[in-house]
């Protein structure tokens, strides 16, 4: 069931100084660039240049970051743009208009890192939930056996930030830990984040385009195929702290989707589910 896999393996090694040929090795950067970070953002002026500047700090080679804007009105898209030609060939932007949204944005960003050539795709959000720190960490295990890695709050040394409101916290665990767990019976202790890296194979198959939930039951209905499909998922202890800089867009609308959508899933994928259980026991 699982198709066959590209692996190279990358060491992280420090930046090389600037050659005097920038224009040469810009090209050579973007024929080698084999990972993206794929960050969508609506209104993230004031985290954009900072989560660009600690991302290119880990000095990771191969590296290339896609900004997915939503022609956001604080003027985050111009930001994104003067970032790209200061670090050309490595930050490119995909700017949308009129149809927004974080899902179809992600999946336009997904898409685009795949027909720029990417071999792993990891998404990320802008407002530093989801630490720059632990990016290595999940290129590491996408770089090895696992087909998808994810950020996950919820397995022994991951947290949350100590000052969410107990209602939130609560309904985070139980989103997770209960509802998914036990309502989809699949063994991934954070299905609503949205810190992974993919291996280019399993974006290849997986159909996120026909995804049409949104926010959380994107993110679980997104990872639900690939378990379904039989891809290995591991899970990375990550801290998840509260944005500092600007504002959420996600509301209980979007957490009340998460939870009707989750009961349709497991009715909707069925046979898919059937047939990887039938090919996992023959
Ligand atoms: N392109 C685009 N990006 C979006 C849209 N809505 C949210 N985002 C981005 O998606 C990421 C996650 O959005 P947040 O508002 O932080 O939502 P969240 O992390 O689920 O919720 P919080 O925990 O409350 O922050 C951020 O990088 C946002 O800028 C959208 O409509 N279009
Ligand atoms: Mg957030």
């Amino acid at each position: 069931m699982i198709a066959d896999l590209h692996r190279t393996g990358t060491t992280v090694k420090p930046l090389q100084g600037r050659s005097h040929f920038s224009r040469l090795s810009t090209f050579l950067r973007e024929q080698s660039v084999r990972i993206f970070i794929v960050i969508p953002t609506y209104n993230e002026v004031e985290n954009l240049h900072l989560l660009v500047d600690a991302i290119l700090e880990l000095a990771i080679p191969d590296l290339g970051i896609l900004i997915v804007d939503d022609d956001s009105p604080d003027g985050t898209g111009r930001l994104a743009d003067e970032l790209a030609s200061q670090h050309l060939g490595v930050v490119r932007v995909l700017h949308r208009q009129g149809d927004k949204g974080f899902r179809k944005s992600l999946v336009a960003g997904l898409s685009e890192a795949m027909n720029l050539g990417a071999e792993i795709i990891l998404q990320m959000d802008a407002d530093f939930s989801h630490p720059p720190q632990y990016i290595a960490s999940l290129l590491d295990c996408v770089q090895g056996e696992a087909d998808v890695a994810i950020g996950s709050r919820y397995v022994p040394g991951g947290s949350t930030a100590a000052d969410w409101h107990p209602l939130r916290r609560a309904l985070s665990r139980f989103a997770n830990q209960v509802y998914v767990r036990s309502f989809l019976r699949m063994p991934i202790c954070d299905a609503t984040g949205g810190f992974r890296a993919y291996k280019r194979s399993v974006l290849t198959g997986l159909g996120m385009a026909e995804i049409r939930s949104n926010g959380y039951s994107f993110q679980v209905e997104s990872i639900y195929r690939c378990f379904c499909l039989g891809y290995r998922i591991e899970e990375v202890p990550i801290h998840f702290p509260d944005r500092i800089r600007g504002t959420s867009k996600m509301n209980w609308q979007i957490a009340l989707e998460a939870a009707w959508r989750v009961l349709l899933l497991r009715w909707r994928y069925r046979s898919l589910r059937q047939k990887s259980q039938t090919d996992v026991s023959a």
